[in-house]
């Protein structure tokens, strides 16, 4: 079992109840030191306490529950106190048991342990962390089923059938002089094109995968007074930004998530472009512009009542060249003739912010963009760090069936592709791993994960 690390696992503030966190060797020695109960303490079994620090005074009053190692979450041994959720008191308690020779956790080190313990696999702890970030149901959806291991399991049944197709590989490298049953190239090639189909149905989640887990950002753009904070609101559903009739109003961006049937929508409402007098403004104005570099699409707003001016040139020439949605607004307010085909190549929608005219066919044209694909039937949707691995697992693959239906490759050169098609296979899930790869995935996690 690894060092004791001790860490707070409910957020900071006040609430009902905080929860310190332990797990390695020697916790329970060390928690019985200064939690006292009247029973002896048995693992699994809630057990009322009180705790106290080294010179015997009072700490909280709370309940211990003991994990016995191997049937924790981390594996090791376990130890969790719910106290009453002030701050200062998990930060004493945290505090009395790093003295006491804990270590403070690192972020998901927890988690890290679960896997490197063979409580979950690698595809599985990184769904930890996406569970308790989901910003939708959607999301939510995703990762609670990548936890429960079908994102796995898929992985797993590919990488089994390449394992199989070594095994007989290797057999005919070994016992080549003998008559063994071997497989037919047809055979061979049938079990890669099987492989190939899955790892291509996989990809192709890829898209939406990477939606679900860093949403969509989208930046409403325009100049003063267009309507973009009341579109902002208008597609937020709440009074979020300030509106009003004067220039300027906006001079900082505000950021708000919109849940759009289920995708995460980072929604962005920016300063009105402009060049700015007031030094307030202008800040705005360039964070702001970094604000739309940033985006995935644009909402370029437009005064419909008043048509196309200059400033209004001025902007689209901005973001002309990225996924734009033109948003003609105020349209309550009547139409002035646009000249629409200065537009050309992107999707127009006419909108009023003030009565919700058009904004559902706005959603709708964002969802398009987004790109969005719930496939039936195959619920799991994979990570950038997945979508990297099973790429260069179908290069591999390709690559040897090309040169594998062509010419006789000698069985020991198959081998090798066969290996590092599998070994790819293998990372996503986690047989093979390398420091710097935990590294990267925990330090994402929150501390007491
Ligand atoms: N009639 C009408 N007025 C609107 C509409 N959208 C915004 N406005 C008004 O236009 C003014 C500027 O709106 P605001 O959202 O602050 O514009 P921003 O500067 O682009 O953020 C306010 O007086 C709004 O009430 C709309 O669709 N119809
Ligand atoms: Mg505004």
């Amino acid at each position: 079992m690894k060092d004791p690390i001790v860490a707070i696992a409910t957020p900071f503030g006040e609430s009902a109840i905080g929860i310190i966190r332990l797990s390695g060797r020697g916790v329970i020695d060390i928690t019985k030191k200064f939690f006292k109960t009247r029973s002896e303490i048995k693992p699994r079994l809630a057990h009322y306490g009180t705790l106290v620090d080294e010179s015997g005074d009072v700490i909280d009053e709370g309940v211990l529950i003991y994990y016995r190692a191997p049937k924790s979450y981390t594996g090791e041994d376990m130890v969790e106190i719910s106290l009453h959720g002030n701050p200062l008191i998990l930060k004493k308690t945290l505090e009395l048991f790093l003295r006491a020779g804990c270590r403070l956790a690192e972020p998901g080190e927890f988690t890290k342990r679960a896997f490197l313990n063979g409580k979950l696999d690698l595809a599985q702890a990184e769904a930890v962390a996406e569970l308790i970030s989901a910003k939708t149901e959607l999301a939510r959806r995703a990762s609670i089923r990548q936890l429960k291991g079908e994102l796995s399991r898929y992985v797993n049944s590919l990488r089994d059938s390449l394992l199989e197709l070594s095994a007989y590989i290797e057999a005919d490298i070994e016992f080549s002089e003998e008559d063994i049953p071997t497989l037919t190239k047809e055979q061979v090639l049938s079990m890669i094109d099987k492989v190939l189909e899955g790892i291509t149905q996989l990809l192709k989640t890829a898209k939406t995968g990477k939606l679900l887990r860093e949403g969509m950002k989208l930046a409403i753009v325009g100049r003063p007074n267009v309507g973009k904070s009341s579109l902002f609101n208008a597609l937020l559903k709440e009074d979020r930004a300030i509106v009003t009739d004067i220039e300027g109003t906006t001079r900082d961006y505000i950021e708000e998530t919109l849940n759009l049937r289920g995708v995460p929508v980072v929604l962005v409402d920016t300063a009105g472009i402009r060049e700015a007098k007031d030094p307030v403004e202008r800040i705005g104005v360039e964070r702001s512009v970094r604000k739309i570099e940033e985006a995935d699409v644009v909402l370029f707003v437009l005064d419909g009542s008043e048509g196309v001016g200059d400033e209004d040139l001025k902007i689209y020439e901005k973001v002309k060249d990225r996924e734009t949605i033109v948003v003609v607004n105020k349209i309550d307010l009547g139409e002035a003739p646009l000249p629409l085909e200065i537009f050309e190549g992107h999707s127009i929608i006419k909108v009023s912010a003030l009565t919700g005219h058009g904004l559902k066919d706005l959603e709708e044209e964002i969802l398009k963009k987004a790109g969005l694909v719930v496939q039936e039937g195959l619920n799991i949707y994979v990570s950038v760090r997945h979508e990297e691995l099973l790429r260069k697992s179908k290069e591999v693959l390709e690559r040897f069936r090309t040169r594998y239906e062509e010419e006789d490759i000698s069985p020991e050169i198959a081998m090798l592709d066969i290996r590092e098609a599998t070994d790819y296979l293998g990372e996503i899930v986690g047989h093979i791993t390398t420091e710097d790869v935990l590294g990267s995935i925990f330090s994402r996690f929150c501390i007491g994960k």
